[in-house]
C-alpha cells in the first residue's frame, strides 16, 4: 500500500476570496496560500464547504484548483473537493484535479434527494473510478442526511483507492471506530473546536477553516499533544474556542474573511445566499485579528 504520510498533519480548508463584482480574487487566493504555508500548513483542502465550492460554477471550481496547485508549487499536499449532486460533474472535476497534480480527491455525499445507500456508494465508486487518485470521504452528517458509520465505511473501503475520512462531526466514538477499521485509514478531525478531542481519539490530522488564520496556534496544539502536554494543548484549544464562539455569532466564513481582510489579505464577501459581512462582525473580528497578530 502506498505511503500515507503526506496525508497526515494540518490542512487548511481553503477559503475562496471574491472581488467586489463577485468574481474570484485569484491574487488574494495566492496570498492566502503563501500566508498559510508560512504558518506551517501541511496541505490544503480545496473547494470544500469553506471554499464555498458548492456556490461556484464548475469552471470556477477548476480555476480554483488550478490557482491553488500553481501557488502551492509542490510545497503542500493537495486534496480537491469535487463533491456535487451530479456524479458526471464530480467526475469531471476529479479528472481536472488529477491533471493538475492533486494528491487526492474528496467528496461530500450527494444531498437534497434521499438517495439510497447503494446510490451513495456508487457515487463514490464512480468518482473514484474516474481517476487514479485516492479518495477521501467527506463525512458531514449535518450537510444533508447521510451519516457514515463504521459498517458502511468498512464496505466502502473494500475499494483500495479509498484512503481516508474527513470526519466533520462531534461524534468522537465514530472517529475512533474509523481509526480501528480492518485496514489503515487516515482520519481527519473536521471541527476545529474539537481538534484536541479528535487527536485523543486517534485522528491523524485535521482539515479546517480556522487554520487559514490560526494555523500556527493549532500546529502548537498538535505538537504539545504529541509531547504529552495535555494542559498546554488544552490552553491553546480554549483560546481558539473563545475566538470560534465569537465567529459563530456572525457566521463562520464571513468572520474568517473579515479577520483575514483585517490581516492584509482582501477576502471580499461570501457568495449569496450568505449574507454580507455586518459592521458588527467587522468590529468584533478586527479586535480578534489584532490580538492574533500580536500573540
Ligand atoms: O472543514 C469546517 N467545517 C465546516 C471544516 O465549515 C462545515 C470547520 O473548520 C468549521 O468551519 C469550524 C467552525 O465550526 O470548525
Amino acid at each position: 500500500m502506498e505511503n500515507l504520510n503526506r496525508f497526515r498533519g494540518l490542512f487548511s480548508a481553503l477559503l475562496t476570496p471574491f472581488n467586489g463584482n463577485g468574481s474570484i480574487n485569484f491574487n488574494s487566493l495566492e496570498k492566502l496560500i503563501e500566508f498559510n504555508l508560512k504558518n506551517g500548513a501541511d496541505g490544503f483542502y480545496v473547494g470544500g464547504s469553506t471554499g464555498e465550492g458548492l456556490l461556484l460554477t464548475n469552471e470556477e471550481r477548476k480555476a480554483v484548483f488550478e490557482c491553488a496547485a500553481s501557488a502551492a508549487k509542490g510545497r503542500a499536499t493537495l486534496i480537491a473537493h469535487v463533491g456535487t449532486l451530479h456524479t458526471d460533474a464530480a467526475c469531471e472535476l476529479a479528472r481536472s484535479a488529477e491533471k493538475l497534480g492533486y494528491d487526492a480527491v474528496s467528496a461530500v455525499a450527494p444531498y437534497y434527494y434521499s438517495f439510497s445507500l447503494e446510490a451513495i456508494m456508487k457515487y463514490y465508486n464512480d468518482i473514484s473510478e474516474s481517476t487514479d487518485l485516492p479518495m477521501i470521504i467527506y463525512n458531514f452528517p449535518a450537510s444533508g442526511g447521510f451519516s457514515l458509520t463504521k459498517d458502511i465505511a468498512e464496505k466502502m473501503f473494500e475499494n483500495k483507492k479509498f484512503i481516508g475520512i474527513k470526519h466533520t462531526s462531534a461524534d468522537m466514538f465514530a472517529l475512533w471506530q474509523f481509526k480501528h477499521m480492518s485496514r489503515e485509514t487516515i482520519v481527519y478531525n473536521g471541527f476545529d473546536e474539537t481538534l484536541l478531542s479528535g487527536l485523543s481519539m486517534g485522528a491523524d490530522g485535521a482539515i479546517g477553516s480556522t487554520y487559514n488564520f490560526m494555523g500556527g496556534k493549532f500546529k502548537r496544539l498538535i505538537s504539545e499533544f504529541k509531547k504529552g502536554n495535555t494542559a498546554k494543548a488544552q490552553k491553546i484549544q480554549n483560546e481558539a474556542n473563545e475566538i470560534i464562539s465569537e465567529m459563530i455569532k456572525y457566521g463562520v466564513f464571513q468572520s474568517e474573511k473579515a479577520i483575514l481582510t483585517e490581516m492584509g489579505i482582501d477576502m471580499g464577501e461570501c457568495r449569496r445566499p450568505f449574507l454580507p459581512i455586518s459592521d458588527e462582525c467587522r468590529r468584533s473580528m478586527k479586535i480578534i485579528a489584532e490580538k492574533l497578530t500580536t500573540d
